[in-house]
């Protein structure tokens, strides 16, 4: 059979202001332009799991229509989803069932609704595709499939040798699976039922040996949710990557900066940045939003000293912001400017609070009658309002985002802000010296 692996590319949003803001910002227009080329490794998995035999072709698309035509002439195609990009999904697939192509669909958004898939999509896979995605090819027998949990020391290498000599500037390798806390908005948690699991170091190792095969010199973003939640692993880790060279990107959360040896390691091993959801500057509104321990709450008081920390081991740290919390009022806006400039943040990203489908903020929102256009999952972009916050109108969030927009990732904003990590970094370099 011809088999194609169908990823949308590109980065979403709606909102006309935001995205004229973003067209002339230098700030936000270099991460976005950096992460909207990544490769969908979820579909290079499913590749690489794939019986012999058959005949493999990786597509990207940016938009529904842009499909490239030899798509059509496959005899099964696989799609992956975002709520984001649904819509534009589903009516590839519609045109590809019509053409006569057979259509499995799985990722995110259709683990959370697989009922709104099955419409779309002859098989549909909930959960982890590894393993159930043999058995599809082989027995193409249509339906919705459960997928389980894989053993993470077993996972093949993806096949980064279909993507040909796309101009991909960044590759996705991962390292870890799940995350041990359980945030109410947090979109993975979808995924998240499956415990933490720590991959070998040897075949993260491996995995990267092989993007190297496509791309002498890679800059590696490691897909996880939380990479350094057992701070020995992650030394592990980082001794192994360090003769490499490369230069490497993650997600992690705060409590990294616990450990200093950790924090020189990650920097010998090539770590360039670490982004960490903060989500507020203020205390108040984080209680409650990460349900297992309130981590995030408890680890407040020590967030700026945090990221002075990371900072100063030469990692730079990318601070994300939510805006919009229930505890949140307009002062946010002014408050998340304030912590960036002080803290001297090289990189932050705001956000508006979006309920993912699946997740128990989207649980709660719709039952309080506070979702705006339930069913729009075009709109779960992070950027989109969708729903009434609790202490400000939709229009304050958005007017508050347009302000901050502007304030946080203006040049003499982000020069000062940069400057602030350089001159710190420096100052411990010649200390440590
Ligand atoms: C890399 C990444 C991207 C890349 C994706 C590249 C690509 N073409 O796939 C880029 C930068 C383009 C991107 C864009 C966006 N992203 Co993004 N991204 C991620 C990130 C960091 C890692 C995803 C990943 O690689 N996971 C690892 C793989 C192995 O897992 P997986 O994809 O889930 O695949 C497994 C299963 O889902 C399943 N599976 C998946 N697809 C299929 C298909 C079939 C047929 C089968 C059988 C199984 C199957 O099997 C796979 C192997 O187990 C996640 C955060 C995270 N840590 O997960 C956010 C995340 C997925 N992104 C998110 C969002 C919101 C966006 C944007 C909307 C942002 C924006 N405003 O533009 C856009 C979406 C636009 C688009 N093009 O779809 C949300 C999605 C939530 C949701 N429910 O939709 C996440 C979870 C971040 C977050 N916490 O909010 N993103
Ligand atoms: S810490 Fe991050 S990955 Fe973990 S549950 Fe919270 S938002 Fe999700």
């Amino acid at each position: 059979m011809k088999i194609g692996f169908l990823a949308m590319s590109g980065i979403r949003a709606h909102d006309p202001k935001l995205l004229e803001l973003g067209l002339t910002l230098p700030g936000f227009v270099e991460r976005s332009k950096t992460i909207a080329s990544l490769p969908s490794l979820g579909l290079l998995y499913l590749a690489a799991c794939t019986p012999p035999g058959h005949d493999l072709h990786y597509y990207e698309t940016e938009a529904d229509g842009n499909e490239p035509r030899d798509v059509y002439d496959c005899d099964l195609v696989a799609i992956s989803t975002f709520s984001a990009q649904v819509f534009e999904a589903y009516a590839i697939a519609d045109r590809l069932r019509l053409a006569g192509v057979k259509v499995a669909m799985g990722g995110l958004h259709v683990t959370a609704l697989p009922a709104e898939a099955a419409q779309h999509a002859d098989f549909v896979v909930t959960g982890e595709g590894e393993r159930v995605w043999p058995v599809i090819v082989t027995a193409l027998q249509p339906g919705t499939f459960a997928g389980p949990a894989v053993n993470v020391s077993e996972l093949p290498v993806p096949r980064y040798d279909l993507l040909g000599d796309r101009p991909y500037n960044r590759f996705t390798v991962q390292t870890t699976r799940g995350c041990p806390w359980r945030c109410e908005f947090c979109a993975s948690n979808v995924m998240l039922g499956q415990p933490y699991r720590k991959r070998p170091v040897r075949d993260v190792i491996r995995d990267i040996e092989a993007i190297r095969q496509v791309r002498a010199h890679p800059f590696i973003e490691f897909a996880d949710d939380n990479t350094f939640v057992d701070k020995l692993w992650g030394r592990e880790l980082c001794r192994q990557l360090a003769p490499l060279h490369l230069k490497w990107f993650t997600e992690t959360d705060i409590s990294v900066a616990e450990d200093e040896t950790l924090l020189d390691l990650m920097h010998d091993a090539g770590c360039r940045q670490v982004l960490i959801g903060l989500e507020s500057p203020a205390r108040e509104p984080l209680w409650g939003l990460e349900r297992h321990a309130d981590f995030k709450a408890r680890w407040f008081d020590r967030y700026a000293d945090a990221v002075r920390r990371i900072q100063s081991h030469g990692v730079t740290v990318n601070g994300c912001f939510i805006l919009g919390l229930d505890g949140h009022t307009p002062a946010i806006f002014e408050q998340v400017l304030a912590f960036a400039r002080t803290v001297g943040l090289y990189d932050v990203q705001i956000t508006v609070l979006t309920a993912f489908p699946g997740t128990p903020l989207y649980d709660r929102l719709l039952r309080e009658g506070r979702i705006l256009e339930p069913g729009r999952w075009d709109l779960c972009t992070l950027f989109d309002v969708n729903y009434r916050p609790l202490n400000m109108t939709p229009q304050e969030l958005k007017e508050g985002m347009y302000w901050l927009t502007d304030k946080l990732y203006n040049a003499e904003c982000t020069a000062r802000r940069r400057a602030e990590f350089f001159t710190r970094w420096r100052e411990e370099k010649a200390m440590a010296a």
